[in-house]
């Protein structure tokens, strides 16, 4: 079922845990083309998560600040496409959430090694911050954080399991968020990782 956990936000639980194996056999072919790499903050650091992304538009981070660009810096071409089983997840998701006609243009693809967070933040380098966010949890769990419009306010934990579908919208959709640090473990279907797929309308 869709549970809200506020105003703006519902949790799918298990929602793309059938699709599972289709989405990796998409995603083996999308990082074949533009492969996970560790990119570096406009502050100099290397993040913990590597990344790579799919569809029109990929988000990327360099030493001149963070941004959505239509080819790889690795490779200088396109982005390979959004395959219809990712779009179509992501689009059924939102409209069981309550946004229909989401029409994604970045599908941003982070793997989690054991010990990889994502320290607390907004997204905020999208245009139209009216379209929700959806991001489909894969692999090995992890405690999310939920905080709330400023970096001070009081944060939630929330453990995110395989096939878990968020959606993030309205209200919501300037929440600071992170992940704590991947515990070790080994899932059936991915091992020693979680990989999360981060959908937007970011132009
Ligand atoms: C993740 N990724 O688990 C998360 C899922 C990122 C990122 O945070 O920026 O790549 S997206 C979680 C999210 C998105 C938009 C708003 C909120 C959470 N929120 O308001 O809490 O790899
Ligand atoms: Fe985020």
């Amino acid at each position: 079922g869709v549970e809200p956990l506020s105003a703006g936000t519902f949790l799918l639980h298990g929602f793309a845990e059938a699709q599972a194996p289709a989405l990796l056999e998409a995603l083996g072919h999308i990082l074949a083309q533009s492969p996970l790499r560790h990119l570096i903050t406009p502050g100099g650091q290397r993040m913990s998560v590597a990344m790579s992304n799919c569809g029109p538009l990929g988000w990327v981070s360099d030493r001149s600040g963070y941004r959505y660009q239509a080819s790889d810096p690795e490779t200088g071409q396109p982005w390979p496409p959004m395959p219809d089983v990712l779009r179509d997840l992501a689009r059924s998701a939102a409209t069981l959430a309550g946004f229909p006609d989401f029409a994604p243009d970045a599908c941003l693809i982070n793997r989690y090694a054991p010990g990889t967070r994502l320290s607390l933040h907004q997204d905020r380098d999208e245009r139209d911050l009216s379209a929700p966010i959806v991001s489909v949890s894969l692999g090995l769990p992890a405690v999310f954080l939920f905080g709330g419009l400023t970096r001070s306010d009081p944060v939630r934990q929330l453990t995110l399991y395989h096939g878990d579908v968020l959606v993030w919208g309205g209200p919501d959709r300037l929440r600071f968020h992170g992940v704590k640090p991947l515990a070790e473990g080994i899932h059936s279907l991915l091992g020693a990782q979680r990989i999360n797929l981060t959908f937007r309308r970011a132009a």
